[in-house]
């Protein structure tokens, strides 16, 4: 069985982070340890969250499983909290990698033009680095331009996406993958470019009329289980993002539908068709 560990925070209510990776990537079929980089209320859109950050568990947990030779087939990191982690998870990743593992960062950090309210332009800077050491990276293009320093634009056309794309695989990645990229009305997608073929993937759907928070971690999450199961990133990046659109598409239609997150949980079902179960 194959085995991921992914590093983020748990938001103990907030259908984001680890609450949506954990239940998605079993679901997948794969083994699904964690690192928590802190423990949280509720995600960061609600208001007074508590927030019990976990830095220092990142060095002691990273040694025993070294002493327990326990290795990992994907890496994946997102929501991480403080800049401190952001050099104790280069580290980890100099200490778990391997020639056929894959390091997949997620540099959850900000949307719609503007960093989280945790974030300031040096963690974002910290975030970029941390980029570089990755074999993919999936930021949406919020969050792609506070790395690469270019102008972040609502409105925009292939060449900036192109040009966006060139520019983080500049900071050290292979592949990079820009999500929430839509080139006409009433539709959105993911755009991703592998810099070792030189090639750019595009793929499109409706875009619904609603947006919601922590649809990054769902589509990320898919995204490293399809690739776990020996899905091309081009064919994972359709799965992810189909399996994205569902979920929101099912909690608009819920009128019981919480503000806070989407109702992913009826989609898995649909989603192990699409991996052919
Ligand atoms: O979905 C990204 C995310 C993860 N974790 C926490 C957050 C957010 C986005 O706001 O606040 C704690």
């Amino acid at each position: 069985m194959k085995r991921i560990v992914t590093i983020q925070d748990i938001s103990c209510v907030g259908k984001c982070s680890l609450t949506v990776a954990l239940p998605i990537i079993s679901a997948m079929g794969v083994e699904t340890a964690i690192l928590p980089t802190a423990v949280l209320s509720t995600h960061t859109m609600f208001q007074n969250f508590t927030c019990k950050d976990l830095t220092d568990q990142v060095e002691p947990v990273a040694a025993h499983w070294k002493s327990e030779k326990i290795g990992f087939d994907a890496i994946y990191t997102g929501y991480l909290a403080s800049e401190e982690q952001i050099n104790l998870l280069k580290k980890f990743f100099a200490d778990f990698k391997t020639e056929k593992n894959l390091v997949i960062v997620d540099p959850a950090m900000a949307d719609n033009g503007k960093l989280y309210p945790a974030f300031d332009e040096d963690f974002a800077h910290k975030m970029g680095e941390l980029c570089g050491l990755a074999d993919i990276v999936l930021p949406n293009v919020t969050e792609a331009s506070y790395m690469t320093g270019m102008e972040y634009r609502e409105v925009y056309d292939e060449e900036y996406i192109k040009e966006m794309l060139r520019a983080l695989v500049k900071l050290g990645a292979k592949t990079a993958l820009l999500t929430g990229v839509g080139f006409e009305e009433g539709k959105t997608g993911v755009m991703g470019y592998d810099s070792a073929s030189d090639t750019f993937h595009y793929y499109s759907h409706r875009k619904h009329a609603k947006s919601y928070h922590g649809t990054g971690d769902i589509f990320s999450s898919t995204f490293v289980g399809a690739v776990v199961n020996g899905f091309a990133w081009e064919e994972a990046m359709k799965i992810a993002a189909d399996f994205t659109a569902e979920s929101i598409y099912i909690t608009m239609n819920d009128e019981n539908g919480c503000w806070y997150g989407v109702n992913f949980e009826l989609a898995i079902p649909g989603l192990l068709k699409a991996l052919g179960r």
